[in-house]
């Protein structure tokens, strides 16, 4: 076998966004367009030689050959082995507990996560560190830099491996392993749940339905749920991946989930329903009549996760992102311990969990995790949810009740413009951050009093590296706030999301319509930064 050294000329767009490198799979099959960018990382790294790199993805179209081709790169560069999931399926709370459990030096997440697949759909590159989590800006910087002015990659003349043979292979000197993707990973939930407690709970006639959208929690639901579980079968629906995820849009809010959210919402439906997305990092969580908003579901899993076996000595603290509501902060509060508030994305949440300041974190956008591997877990959640559910012997709906009663409620919502030209939507948010120094104090709208009003910027306390604009925030004297960003990881024009928060006491009503609620915020962000107006949208694209 020969290592090759091909030459090649840079792209200018490969720029990693909020997770990774995400693009159209026309645009990742542009001749060495893959390649470019995984050599990038390569360059930007230290001392692989020998090293194990580990390597799975969503199982999304393109995939398989994305896998192929990084093998191949990786051999000719000198890492020592590749552990790579059967099929190339690896989700990406599965790869983060690999790259811990094996102490890989890091590993190639391949996946588009929430985004719509197939050959006309997205497709994604993210790369790990060895503590597991998605690489922190300081990398992911050196690896756009390196691609813009990258000349040559390296390769190997070697076939495909068979990737769904488990065990081992050559690919040069370079060792491939095929491993199970989901032994290691149902071996980590059982040590963290009371798994006898949820047997219990399905045994006693609990009706649970989740759906995998097509997408990449199928196998690890099916094996968790069905088999150690012992959920009954049909408990997992749409549970087989799909290279498009069935046509899909493996994204788990109320859009994409609408039939079991009406399934829920009726006498005749089951107790509990979940759902994740395409790489199985997201979840989406709803009780019989009740469906949990992310941000309150961060809340509640932090103020009840002692009940499971895995936290059951407390929590050391909290970290939400910025746009996630202040629920969990109140819950923080009482436990007497630390809350952090980070910018959008994962990456931001390594260093608080490396250096034991939090246990659990969480994003508005559905994504819930802990210490036990570096990325969000959808099933995670869903586990952690049911062991609650098992130990307080009560609905999902009197959990979220009394934890209002309790704390208060925070009515939250987002709306996302999607697709909007990434001119106007740019202009936008400039124009709103030139207005943001003359807020404070005013009164707005019927009786709403300005606070702060910045743009957002964010000091890591354990590494004191500073992450700037990452969202305007605008709040009010009673607790509401206006969030507005653009989003890091959509593939077609920009989108704008809004998220709107407002306080409502422990007495105060916790059963009203939630745009109802926020529907004087909504207004007000909108004369302030004219979304209807300037986009010409007269809604948004979508509301969670
Ligand atoms: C979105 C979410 C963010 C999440 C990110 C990756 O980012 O808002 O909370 O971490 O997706 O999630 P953005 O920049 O589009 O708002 V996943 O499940 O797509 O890896
Ligand atoms: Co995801």
């Amino acid at each position: 076998m020969t290592i090759q050294t091909i030459k090649t000329t840079p792209y200018g767009d490969q720029k990693p966004g909020t997770s990774g490198l995400r693009k159209r799979v026309t645009v990742f099959s542009q001749p060495n367009y893959v390649e470019n960018f995984v050599q990038s990382i390569f360059d930007s790294l230290e001392d692989f030689a020998g090293k194990v790199l580990v390597i799975g993805g969503d199982g999304r179209f393109y995939n398989d050959v994305a896998i192929q081709k990084a093998i191949r790169i990786a051999a000719a560069n000198g890492f020592g082995k590749v552990l790579v999931g059967q099929n190339g399926i690896l989700s990406t709370p599965a790869a983060s507990n690999i790259i811990r459990h094996y102490k890989a030096l890091g590993g190639l997440v391949l996946s588009a996560s929430h985004n719509p697949g197939g050959p006309e759909g997205d497709f994604g590159i993210k790369y790990n560190i060895g503590n597991g989590g998605p690489a922190p800006e300081k990398i992911t910087e050196a690896v756009y830099a390196r691609s813009k002015v990258i000349d040559s990659y390296k390769t190997v003349d070697a076939g495909d491996i068979d990737l769904a043979a488990v065990g081992t292979q050559k690919v040069g000197d370079m060792v491939v392993e095929v491993i199970d993707p989901v032994a290691d990973y149902a071996r980590l939930m059982e040590t963290l749940f009371d798994f006898e407690a949820i047997r219990g709970l399905f045994a006693s006639g609990f009706r649970m339905t989740f759906d995998a959208m097509s997408a990449v929690t199928g196998p690890y639901a099916h094996a968790i749920l069905e088999g150690i579980l012992g959920a009954p079968k049909g408990t997992v629906v749409n549970g087989t991946p799909s290279p498009s995820f069935n046509n899909g849009h493996p994204d788990p809010n109320l859009v994409y989930c609408k039939d079991m959210y009406d399934l829920l919402m009726t006498p005749e439906g089951p107790d509990f329903g979940a759902a994740s997305d395409g790489d199985g990092d997201r979840n989406l969580i709803i009780g019989k009549n009740r469906f949990v908003t992310p941000s309150d579901s961060l809340a509640l899993l932090a103020a009840n996760a002692h009940l499971a076996p895995g936290y059951k000595g407390g929590i050391a603290g909290i970290a939400r992102s910025m746009p996630t509501s202040a629920a969990a902060d109140r819950v923080a509060e009482k436990l007497g311990i630390e809350m952090h508030e980070t910018p959008t994305g994962w990456k931001f949440f390594g260093n608080l969990l490396d250096a034991s300041r939090v246990t659990i974190c969480g994003e508005e956008s559905a994504g819930t995790g802990s210490n036990h591997v570096r990325e969000k877990d959808g099933l995670w959640a869903v586990l952690l949810w049911l062991n609650i559910v098992a130990v307080r012997k009560q609905s999902v709906d009197e959990i979220v009740r009394d934890h209002w009663a309790t704390y208060g409620r925070n009515y939250y919502t987002r709306h996302d413009y999607e697709e909007v030209d990434a001119g106007i939507a740019n202009k936008l948010v400039d124009d709103l951050r030139a207005a943001l120094p003359g807020l404070p104090g005013q009164i707005l709208g019927d009786d709403l009093q300005v606070a702060y009003a910045d743009d957002f910027t964010y000091h890591d306390p354990v590494d004191g590296s500073t992450s700037a604009k990452q969202g305007i925030r605008i709040g009010f004297t009673d607790g509401s706030r206006i969030v507005l960003r653009l989003s890091g990881t959509g593939t077609v024009g920009a989108t704008l999301r809004l998220y709107l928060e407002r306080y409502e006491a422990a007495d105060g009503r916790h059963d009203l319509d939630t745009q109802l609620a926020l529907a004087p915020l909504i207004a007000l962000a909108d004369q302030l930064a004219g979304v209807r107006q300037r986009t010409g949208r007269q809604e948004p694209s979508v509301i969670t």
